[in-house]
């Protein structure tokens, strides 16, 4: 019995905000778990603290799959992203504990290493075609096998993926949310080009992703997937909002471009179709959204079943501790993809000290025992919570729009 004694929540802004449960044990062993919701912090920090700390001192923190089943069929209130990531932050803090308990890095419980490294994707942006290219070619050279293009849209004063700060691109940018304004039309004209001078510049050696960010409905999703048929990508990732998982059938009976989704869903239940149908073939569920460790695997086992693979979200938002948490998943998971890999700013690597490493376009989560992530608690006290959001999108005529 490893009993929990303590757990807290750590609130950090180190450029942007984090939200980090440690849990501590009776025997003195610590684990952390990323609870971060972008735009949203303070709502799982309150569910945290307020109901599920209460429930968790004097239980056995050995007792994984007990604790979680415990937190979500005990809450009544089942799934939303909130919850989820309120769950995952307990679930990945206490398989800390376990692999520190056990003394090993956390892949060697997860069944150990299924492959040398774990593929990671960077994001070039840039203003235009040129810019962006300049900037893929930057990460050609650091080693990056798979890099995600986003290029501003000709006529549009701002677009999804674009911004100045290259390697640390941060969406929640406001006080207040941001407005930016979309035109379908206008987007899809530029995507094409962007791709066809990419394969020019960069060659074919290279995986290429582009990420449509929700704004199309399905059919234009599949003329866009057959327009990038001959640049033959990675993935399209996220092409149309998947509320209903059933519009992904339509943009595959058009287009055999593969598809990507599911950074923002927070339980198996909100991929089932998608995947028994083969109808995406990789799952971007992560670690901190969708439950942590333990329902990440439920979900990649049942993903293997129909060759769908794994390509975690893995954006600035998620903190170090849920990259770190996906890179033992990733090392470990039959049915690996690419994981996502945006860096992260100084000031958080100080924060949260790590074992993981990037090298010629693979990252390693380290050996060190448990998640090989610390919290530097007294810098963290440094960088107070600042409220931020994600920006919205209208169209042109002022109508509400998917951001
Ligand atoms: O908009 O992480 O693929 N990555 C993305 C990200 C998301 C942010 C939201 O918090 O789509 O940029
Ligand atoms: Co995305």
């Amino acid at each position: 019995m490893l009993k929990i004694k303590n757990a807290r929540v750590i609130v950090t802004s180190p450029g942007r905000n984090f939200v980090t449960l440690k849990i501590e044990t009776e025997d003195g062993l610590t684990g952390l778990g990323d609870a971060t919701l972008n735009g949203r912090e303070l709502s799982v920090v309150s569910y945290l603290t307020e109901h599920v700390i209460p429930c968790l001192i004097g239980r056995d923190a050995h007792q994984i799959e007990d604790i979680w089943q415990y937190l979500y069929k005990g809450a009544y209130w089942r799934r939303g992203p909130v919850t989820m990531s309120a769950i995952a932050a307990v679930d990945m803090a206490l398989w800390d504990i376990k692999a520190k308990a056990a003394n090993m890095p956390l892949y060697q419980l997860l069944g150990g290493a299924s492959r040398k490294g774990v593929m990671v994707y960077g994001h070039a942006n840039g203003e235009n075609v040129e810019q962006t290219l300049e900037e893929a070619q930057k990460y050609k050279a650091m080693g990056y096998k798979a890099i995600r293009l986003q290029s501003g849209v000709p006529g549009l004063a701002s677009t999804y993926g674009v911004s100045k700060d290259k390697m640390f691109y941060e969406p929640a940018d406001n006080d207040l949310p941001t407005e930016n304004i979309w035109s379908t039309p206008q987007y899809m004209n530029s995507v094409p080009k962007l791709f066809q001078a990419a394969r020019d510049a960069l060659g074919w050696d290279v995986h290429l992703l582009h990420d449509v960010h929700h704004r199309l409905t399905p059919i234009e999703a599949g003329r866009l997937g057959r327009d990038l048929e001959p640049y033959r990508l990675f993935w399209l990732e996220d092409a149309t909002p998947a509320e209903n998982q059933e519009a992904f059938r339509l943009i595959r009976q058009h287009t055999t471009t593969p598809l990507a989704v599911g950074e923002i869903f927070n339980t198996i239940w909100d991929c089932k179709d998608l995947i028994q149908n083969q109808l995406i073939d990789y799952i971007r569920a992560t670690v901190v959204h969708a439950g942590g460790i333990t329902h990440l695997r439920r979900i990649a086992s049942f993903a293997d079943l129909y060759q769908v693979k794994t390509g975690c979200h893995g954006a600035t938002d998620l903190s170090p501790v849920c990259m770190a948490a996906a890179l033992h998943f990733g090392l470990s998971v039959p049915n690996f993809g690419v994981q996502e890999y945006m860096r992260h700013t100084a000031e958080t690597d100080a924060v949260f000290p790590h074992a993981y490493s990037f090298a010629d376009g693979y990252m390693h989560p380290g050996e060190a025992p448990g998640l090989g992530v610390d919290i530097d608690e007294g810098l963290a006290e440094k960088y107070p919570y600042a409220r931020a959001y994600l920006p919205v999108n209208r169209l042109q005529d002022g109508t509400m729009f998917n951001w």
